[in-house]
C-alpha cells in the first residue's frame, strides 16, 4: 500500500447527486475519516439535499456543510476553498444522463467542460504552492467509446467518445490532465462503469424500471435490449474513489468496474423477478410490461472494464455481489417512495427554492 494522505477538508462537487450523496455517507461511516466535508452543489433537477438529511442532522454544521454554488462560478469556489482550507476535491458535479445530452447538449458543455475548467482554475488559485493537496476527477468509461463482443477498456485505451455526454466528459478529462502537465496541479482521474444503488435519479435504467413496475407502466427497452453494461454498486465505487484520493500518485488514472456484464434485457428480466418477489406479485404481471422501443441514437453496444490496476496498486476490489446489490436496491426504492415522489414533483423544486435560495457559504 502506498503512503496515505491526511485529508481534513474534502470538497465534494455534486455531492447532492446519486454518487456524491453515497460517497459522503460512505466517508462519514469510515472510522479513519475525522475531517470535514463541504458539499458544493448547484442543486439542479438531479441534486437533492433530502438525500443527505441524516448526514446534515448528524454532522452539520461542524463536519458537514452544503453550499449551493455553481462550479462555473470560479470566484465563489476559490473563496470557499480558501475559507474552508480545502485540501482535497472529489469532482462529481456534472450533467450525467446520456438521453438528455442527445436532446439538449448545451448544458453538458457548460457544466462538464466549462465547469470543470472553472473548478481547475479555482483549485489553481486557492492552492498556489500548497503541499499534500489532491484534485480527483470522476469520469466515465463512456469516454472510450463502444466495445464489440471482445475486449475491455483499460487505462491506456484511446479516447473515442460518441455521445454529447461522453464527449463532454472526455473534454473534461483532457483539461484535468493538461492542468497536471502544464501547471503541476496534483490530479487523479477515474473512469468508472455504470453505477447502481440507492438515491439514483429515476431516469436511469434500474430505478426507472423498478418504479415503472410499481406503477404498472411500460418498461421501455431500447432496440433489442442486446446492449451490455458493466454494473458496479455505488458504495464499491465510493471505496474506489477514497482509495485513490488517499494513496494514488498525482497524474494517475484508474479504470473502475464491477466485472459484472449484463445485457439490458437480461437485467430487466432479473429486476422483474426481484420486484415480484419483494412485493409478492406474480412475475408475469411485470414481464408483460416490457416494450422494445426505438433505439437511443448512437447507442454504444458494450462497456466492460479491466480494473486490474486499481486492484493491484491500491488493493481495491468490489465488495457487493450483483444479486445482493440489486436486491438491496429494490428494497431501498420500495422503502423510500416518499423520496421518489419528492424528487419527481414540483413540490421538490419549490422546497429547494424555499430552503436553499441563494444559499452559498
Ligand atoms: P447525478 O446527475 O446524480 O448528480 C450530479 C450532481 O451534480 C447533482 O447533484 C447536480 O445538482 C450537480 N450539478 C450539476 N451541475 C452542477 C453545476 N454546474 N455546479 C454544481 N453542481 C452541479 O450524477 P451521478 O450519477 O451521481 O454522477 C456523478 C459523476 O460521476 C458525474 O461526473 C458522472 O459523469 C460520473 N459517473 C457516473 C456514473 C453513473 O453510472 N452514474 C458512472 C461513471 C461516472
Ligand atoms: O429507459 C431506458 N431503456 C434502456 O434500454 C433507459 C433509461 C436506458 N436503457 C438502456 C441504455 C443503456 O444501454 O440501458 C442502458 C443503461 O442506460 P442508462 O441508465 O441511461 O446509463 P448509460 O447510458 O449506460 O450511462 C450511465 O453509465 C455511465 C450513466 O448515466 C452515466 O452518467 C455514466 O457515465
Amino acid at each position: 500500500m502506498k503512503d496515505q494522505r491526511t485529508l481534513q477538508s474534502v470538497l465534494v462537487t455534486g455531492g447532492a447527486g446519486f454518487i456524491g450523496s453515497n460517497f459522503i455517507r460512505y466517508l462519514f461511516a469510515r472510522p479513519d475519516f475525522t475531517g470535514r466535508i463541504i458539499n458544493l452543489d448547484k442543486l439542479t433537477y438531479a441534486g437533492n439535499p433530502k438525500s443527505l438529511t441524516d448526514i446534515e442532522q448528524s454532522y452539520g454544521p461542524n463536519r458537514y456543510l452544503l453550499s449551493r454554488t455553481d462550479i462555473c462560478d470560479t470566484d465563489a469556489v476559490t473563496a470557499l476553498m480558501k475559507r474552508e482550507h480545502v485540501d482535497s476535491i472529489v469532482h462529481l458535479a456534472a450533467e450525467s444522463h446520456v438521453d438528455r445530452s442527445i436532446l439538449g447538449p448545451k448544458e453538458f458543455i457548460q457544466t462538464n467542460v466549462v465547469g470543470t475548467f472553472s473548478l481547475l482554475e479555482a483549485a489553481r488559485a486557492a492552492w498556489a504552492g500548497a503541499d499534500g493537496v489532491i484534485f480527483h476527477h470522476v469520469s466515465t468509461d463512456e469516454v472510450f467509446g463502444s466495445l464489440g463482443q471482445e475486449g475491455y477498456f483499460r487505462e491506456e485505451t484511446p479516447y473515442d467518445p460518441r455521445s454529447p455526454y461522453s464527449a463532454s466528459k472526455a473534454s473534461s478529462d483532457h483539461l484535468v490532465r493538461a492542468y497536471h502537465h502544464t501547471y503541476g496541479l496534483p490530479v487523479t482521474i477515474s473512469n468508472c462503469s455504470n453505477n447502481y444503488g440507492p438515491y439514483q435519479f429515476p431516469e436511469k435504467l434500474i430505478p426507472l424500471m423498478i418504479l415503472n413496475m410499481l406503477e404498472g407502466k411500460p418498461l421501455p427497452v431500447y432496440g433489442k435490449g442486446e446492449n451490455v453494461r458493466d454494473w458496479l454498486y455505488v458504495e464499491d465505487h465510493a471505496a474506489a474513489i477514497w482509495s485513490i484520493l488517499k494513496s494514488a500518485a498525482p497524474g494517475a488514472t484508474y479504470t473502475v468496474g464491477g466485472e459484472n456484464e449484463w445485457k439490458n434485457i437480461d437485467l430487466v428480466h432479473a429486476l422483474c423477478g426481484i420486484v415480484a418477489e419483494q412485493t409478492g406479485t406474480p412475475v408475469d404481471q411485470y414481464l408483460r410490461l416490457i416494450r422494445f422501443v426505438t433505439d437511443r441514437p448512437g447507442h454504444d453496444q458494450r462497456y466492460a472494464i479491466d480494473c486490474s490496476k486499481i486492484k493491484q496498486e491500491l488493493s481495491w476490489s468490489r465488495g457487493m455481489s450483483f444479486e445482493a446489490g440489486l436486491s438491496a436496491t429494490v428494497s431501498w426504492y420500495l422503502a423510500n417512495l416518499e423520496w421518489i415522489d419528492s424528487v419527481r414533483s414540483g413540490e421538490y423544486r419549490s422546497w429547494i427554492d424555499a430552503n436553499y435560495a441563494g444559499r452559498s457559504h
